[in-house]
């Protein structure tokens, strides 16, 4: 129990604690910095955090998760330190007024460390919601998302995009959030009740720090000042074809683009029924999503490959890496009355592989 790990570490209950979802993006990736469309959903799975506030502008930090306690200054830099995530949202919520002026935390989570299902989005956001409670505050969720994303931009310095903040602050289990990451406009979309949409961690750990991820926001960033607009994920027919005169590699860059924010609105139109035709359809959305990412962005490893592929074909309507890339999970849609047998099939034939959600 996470209030008992409080108690412990710092003799007093928490005055709140608060859950906070991870996230699994069913389609739509790498469009969130681009100006185009994503479509993830909430996990059960999260992060828990307890609080109380201080007064003498520390940060007294023990999660579950990690070794020791950790003792920051509320004013600290980034320490390249799994706290960071915490002072850095403790940090901003004090200077936009509603933050304590320092704080014992003790933190939980049930996801897996490295799978890119945003267990740092649901800290940060978390922590935001921290401060509001600890304030008697309160700000409209896509004002929190945005502050989090902040956080993660100028304290941490991974140049993310918005769709794991808004997902995580917005969205519930069996919800997708069909969001316009230009506008901020989003819908709610009950998830078909027949199908689930199965997570599972290839076994290769990830981080958005590790430099990857910020070399393709570096090529789109590069394709944006080519093409004069920063809406890569609605760059014309014409400009991309004078693209690939230019330059091959930022051409398949600007084509996945283009091309995974199409298939992400129309796959989120077939969400609306439950009719097996919009499922296919979804499905194979979903598995050209895989093959964009993999052939054109280049972010998928020979392992996630083969697995995709594999549950494609034990039966999935559709499979596909989920996330900023290079290692994680897959998803995959998968009709609910088989699961049980393509699940069995699926870690059998990949025994690095192993059971989410
Ligand atoms: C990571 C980032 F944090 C998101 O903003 C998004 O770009 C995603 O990778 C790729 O779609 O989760």
């Amino acid at each position: 129990m996470i209030e008992t790990t409080f108690h412990e570490a710092f003799g007093h209950a928490p005055d709140a604690t608060i859950f906070t979802p991870g996230r699994v993006n069913l389609i739509g990736e790498h469009t969130d910095y681009n100006g185009g469309q994503v479509l993830p959903t909430a996990l059960h799975r999260g992060v828990t955090l307890a609080v109380s506030s201080r007064m003498d502008r520390r940060v007294r930090i023990i999660s579950e998760g990690f070794d020791g306690l950790a003792d920051r200054l509320l004013s600290d830099t980034a320490q390249d330190h799994w706290s960071d995530y915490i002072v850095g949202a403790l940090q901003l919520a004090k200077a936009q007024g509603f933050g304590p002026e320092g704080a014992n935390v003790a933190v939980a989570t049930d996801l897996p460390v490295g799978a890119g299902l945003s267990s740092s989005a649901a800290v940060t956001v978390g922590t935001l919601d921290a401060a509001q409670v600890l304030s008697g505050t309160e700000r409209p969720r896509r004002d929190i998302a945005l502050l989090a994303r902040q956080v993660e931009n100028d304290f941490i310095g991974v140049p993310c995009g918005i769709m794991d903040q808004m997902a995580v602050a917005i969205s519930k289990p069996g919800q997708a959030l069909s969001l316009d990451t230009k506008t901020l406009d989003y819908e709610l979309i009950d998830l078909p009740k027949d199908y689930h949409f199965a997570v599972i961690h290839s076994g290769i750990h990830r981080k958005l720090s590790d430099g990857r991820y910020k070399i393709r926001k570096e090529e789109c960033d590069a394709i944006k000042r080519i093409i004069g607009h920063d809406d890569i994920c609605l760059i014309s027919k014409a400009a991309l074809r004078a693209l690939s005169e230019v330059d091959p590699v930022l051409f398949r860059r600007a084509r996945h683009c283009r091309v995974e924010h199409m298939s992400t609105i129309l796959a989120a139109a077939k969400l609306h029924n439950e009719d097996i035709h919009d499922m296919e359809a979804f499905g194979i959305h979903m598995n050209e999503s895989h093959r964009s990412m993999r052939d054109d962005f280049e972010i998928t490893v020979p392992a996630i490959d083969s697995l995709v592929e594999d549950a494609q074909a034990f039966g999935a309507m559709g499979a596909r890496m989920t996330g900023g890339g290079f290692g994680g999970c897959m998803v995959a849609c998968v009709a609910k009355d088989q699961v049980e047998v393509w699940k069995d099939r699926l870690l059998r034939a990949h025994p690095a592989a192993s059971w989410v959600c």
